[in-house]
């Protein structure tokens, strides 16, 4: 449990490309050999957490409940990649705790919220500025930023395969291959 431990937490805005990300980070550690598994709202909301609201305290759970599972898949062999809102800063230094001895590499997806609203791709933005959806992320509930994310990603920037590879190239040295 300690050089190939790696957990990967990308967090940033609903549609800031969180996910598209991981999963392109994913296919480049497939390349290499090297066995991952992908962890999303996609199939932790929908599955083991379906309990949950996006109110502030179970967010937190949401986070918690995620990081004890990427310890016991840590556990089991694999590089997690994990791809979740985690707006709160609390919040996701209580994953360190968790996966403590785990290598924890922060990745902040920066997109602004006026560019993941023009995206907006499940039309969840629509649906929070109409009052359907309460406590959305960026309208009305908050995102506290990382002020010191290992790796910053601004998508409005950089072409997709800079990012990618910069999160790969930072991982790869660390990684036994
Ligand atoms: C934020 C919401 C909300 C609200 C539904 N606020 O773009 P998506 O759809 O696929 O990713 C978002 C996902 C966020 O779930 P997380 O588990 O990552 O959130 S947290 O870490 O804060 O617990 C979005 C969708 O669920 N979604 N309602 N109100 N995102």
């Amino acid at each position: 449990n300690n050089h190939n431990s790696f957990l990967i937490w990308f967090t940033g805005l609903s549609g800031s490309g969180k996910s598209t990300i991981a999963n392109l980070v994913e296919k480049a550690l497939f390349d290499l050999n090297i066995s991952t598994y992908s962890l999303d709202g996609d199939n932790i909301r929908k599955g083991i957490n379906n309990d949950l609201s996006f109110a502030p305290e179970d967010r937190t759970e949401n986070i918690r409940r995620i990081a004890e599972v990427s310890n016991l898949m840590i556990d089991a062999g694999l590089v997690v990649l994990a791809a979740f809102v985690s707006p709160y800063k609390k919040d996701r230094e209580n994953i360190r705790t968790i996966v403590k001895d785990v290598n924890f590499v922060e990745v902040y997806i920066n997109t602004s919220i006026e560019e993941c609203e023009r995206r907006d791709v499940k039309g969840l933005y629509k649906k929070a500025r109409a009052g359907e959806i309460k406590n959305m992320t960026g309208i009305s509930a908050p995102y506290e930023a990382p002020e010191h994310p290992d790796i910053e990603i601004k998508t409005e920037n950089e072409p997709i395969e800079d990012s990618v590879k910069r999160i790969v190239d930072f991982i790869t040295p660390k990684l036994q291959l």
